[in-house]
């Protein structure tokens, strides 16, 4: 009788458990998965054991703990950690650790010292005459960025199998922003109440905590601002510190600093003092005092973030000073502790001032003047787009027109104005529309950054984000904020790989559903550049009627400016003139609707129903075609998830299913809805071929959704 040794046996299970159906997951394990790879796959792994010189730290523990991990999900066996470097070695290796990658007569040493304090290379190497793989960086960090990025490339290799890869982040700041209430509430959040469970912090703290900081550190995000820019004045109070500094030591070895999001007038309403006045003696030295208690506490707080002067915020204008004497206010008594403040230019006319005629234009107004104004740690963050994260936005003006002063994006990645987490759209493929635009003053967008924000879609479900494919919008941001001028289509591979399968028979259909997943969505809630007609408060179904909110650029109509004759919002030197606030070059292309983009066409113009679009139909005709392009884009998505059945866990398969086909009935309620709205106001036929609405409109404006979630 033949008897397996008990790694040949091992290895036999783990290669019958990769190909036979996979056992249900929940999604928690997010991209970090590490299950077992198929055999051969397995048996490219050629590590026998890992290595670190020198003494560890919580960082390099993160990293080898990491690794243990994954090696352990993927191969079976943990590799012993060794403590000479032999044949087969994992090496995990800084100059400071290992003297051989300082010496001047090492190639890696240059590259290295290209790398940055972040950056790390992975590579087979010969060191101490012995065939290693080696993980290479300048600090404990980057060791940590690049255990996993070699796991990354374990789970799901990419087409060249040789290991040479180098990276350092192209930014400085890549953060999560987290809308999340002292409740527990999320404003804007669907994935459940906010991770962060204040009433039990400081003393317990939650293993998501650490999980949280583990799926950050893979993409590189090293800071998070843990509460709402609504914020509250009790978030700087002594006991919420306490908390603050609970959840900064579980992220500090994973490299992430927690930021604070500070309430402009917290000293005023703290009855501290009695203004909240900048440029008070008393508020700026309420303000220093409070920084050091905060650097007491947490000696490596990142800084604040504010939201000033918007949306009834309070904030400098009320005391009539500039955003700049604010933010430099709160910049002076975080600076001797090298913090920073991100002052949003989230800002458009406050109640009662007088409204601009045009809301697009609204932050480039206040914020083009203050242009080397700002102290040096300042940040001004400033949204993807002029109004609020549509579905499609052309990229904010002030981008490019800030030359003085570091700007930082702010980009949503939870879906409030794209269907929550109950419909399918993949950001990345926004992220990087925006990131790529040619300012034609200063670059691309992504080359006028030195930071970058992403509001977060992280709460306490199981699966994080709601949906598993909303795990892939805060995967494309992380690696977004890492390399902007990554593709979204090769992370939207990464992802797909990771997070279901490196089986190019799952992976490559389900990049496809991601890549097309954003356009759908455009096509069904706001075609051809419209924007802003989501329903009252809740913002996720069709309300373009809407016209009786107190502020005219509150109402759907403000926007998309439909009458008899046409429909679009002329920004030209005829209209608003915000197409000004552009570089010239893109003022004179896009001044004229025959050289605009088409996507981006009635939001700089007002043209007749029937305007001749480049496909030969009539704008009216062109709209409609749009709206069922985009029910039939739901329905493919829908389709092409469907065969994938055999090749994916059931509870993960249907989770998605069912969402997928809620998304068609949101496709068609917001088709149906927009063109009985539009019909009404232009009064014109249904072309023939064209299926009329199921309902009235007035069915429409009767469905109301009192009690959405995420509204904080
Ligand atoms: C809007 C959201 C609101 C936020 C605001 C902001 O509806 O909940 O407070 O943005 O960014 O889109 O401050």
């Amino acid at each position: 009788m033949r008897f397996f040794s008990h790694a040949a046996l091992t290895a036999l299970l783990l290669s019958l458990a990769a190909t036979a159906f996979s056992a249900d997951e929940d999604g928690y394990d997010l991209w970090l998965r590490y299950r077992p790879l198929e055999r051969a796959a397995q048996q490219r792994i050629q590590v026998r054991s890992i290595v670190l010189p020198g003494a560890p730290s919580p960082t390099t523990d993160a990293a080898l703990a990491e690794l243990n991990k994954g090696l352990s999900g993927m191969t079976g066996r943990a590799p012993a950690s060794a403590a000479r470097i032999s044949d087969g070695a994992l090496l995990l290796a800084t100059p400071a650790r290992l003297p051989e990658l300082a010496a001047a007569a090492s190639p890696l040493r240059t590259e290295l010292a290209a790398l940055g304090d972040e950056g790390y290379l992975l590579r087979q190497a010969r060191i101490q005459g012995r065939n290693v793989t080696l993980i290479a960086a300048n600090s404990d960090i980057g060791l940590l960025y690049g255990a996993f990025a070699w796991l990354r490339e374990t789970a799901a290799p990419a087409a060249s199998r040789a290991l040479a890869v180098s990276s350092a982040p192209k930014l400085q700041l890549r953060l999560l922003n987290h809308w999340d209430n002292l409740d527990r509430t999320v404003e804007r959040g669907y994935a459940g109440q906010s991770i962060w469970d204040w009433w039990a912090l400081p003393d317990i703290k939650d293993q998501r905590y650490t999980d949280y900081a583990r799926a950050n550190a893979s993409l590189g995000i090293n800071g998070t601002v843990l509460n709402n820019v609504n914020s509250k004045p009790e978030v700087l109070t002594a006991p919420f510190i306490a908390k603050a500094a609970a959840v900064a030591d579980v992220l500090r070895p994973y490299g992430i600093k927690v930021y604070l999001s500070a309430r402009f007038s917290t000293p005023l309403e703290l009855h501290e003092t009695a203004t909240a006045d900048p440029l008070a003696p008393e508020v700026q030295q309420w303000w220093r005092a409070k920084a050091d208690e905060i650097y007491q506490a947490i000696p490596d707080f990142g800084g604040f973030l504010v939201k000033a002067n918007s949306e009834g915020q309070p904030g400098p204008q009320d005391y009539h000073r500039t955003h700049a004497d604010g933010a430099n206010m709160l910049a002076a008594a975080v600076a001797p502790h090298k913090g920073i403040v991100m002052w949003r230019a989230f800002v458009y006319a406050p109640k009662g001032a007088h409204l601009a005629d045009d809301r697009a234009k609204q932050a480039y107004e206040e914020f083009k003047p203050l242009d080397g104004k700002f102290a040096a740690n300042v940040l001004v963050q400033v949204k993807n787009g002029a109004i609020d994260f549509q579905p499609r936005e052309p990229f904010h003006p002030l981008f490019g027109a800030m030359p003085k002063t570091p700007l930082m994006m702010e980009f949503q990645i939870t879906k409030e104005y794209l269907g929550y987490s109950t419909d399918l759209a993949y950001l990345g493929a926004m992220f990087e529309e925006t990131l790529e635009s040619d300012t034609k003053a200063a670059g691309t967008v992504a080359q006028t950054l030195s930071g970058m924000a992403g509001v977060a879609n992280i709460g306490s479900d199981r699966n994080w984000a709601g949906s598993h494919f909303d795990q892939a919008n805060w995967y494309a941001y992380g690696r977004l904020a890492w390399n902007p001028q990554a593709k979204s289509r090769d992370i939207a591979a990464e992802w797909a790989a990771l997070t279901f399968s490196p089986d190019q028979r799952v992976a490559a259909p389900i990049v496809d559903m991601l890549m097309m997943s954003r356009e759908t969505v455009v096509d069904y809630m706001t075609p051809l550049g419209l924007h802003h007609l989501m329903g009252t408060s809740h913002h996720h179904g069709p309300a373009p009627w809407v016209d009786n909110l107190e502020r005219p650029d509150w109402n759907p109509v403000y926007y998309h400016r439909a009458d008899r004759n046409g429909i679009g919002f002329n920004r030209t030197a005829t209209g608003s003139s915000a197409l000004q606030q552009y570089a010239p070059e893109i003022a004179r292309q896009y001044a004229d609707p025959r050289t605009t983009p088409e996507q981006l066409l009635l939001w700089f113009h007002h043209l007749p129903w029937d305007y001749a679009m480049p496909s030969g139909r009539t704008l009216w005709a062109e709209l409609l075609a749009r709206y069922d392009k985009g029910v039939a884009g739901t329905k493919s998505l829908h389709a092409r998830w469907v065969v994938l059945k055999p090749l994916i866990d059931a509870r993960r398969y249907t989770e998605v299913e069912q969402r997928l086909a809620r998304q068609i009935n949101n496709a068609i309620l917001w088709r149906d809805a927009s063109i009985a709205y539009f019909q009404s106001v232009s009064g014109l036929p249904l072309p023939p071929g064209v299926q009329a609405p199921a309902h009235p409109l007035s069915y429409y404006k009767a469905l109301s959704y009192p009690y959405a979630p995420g509204r904080g």
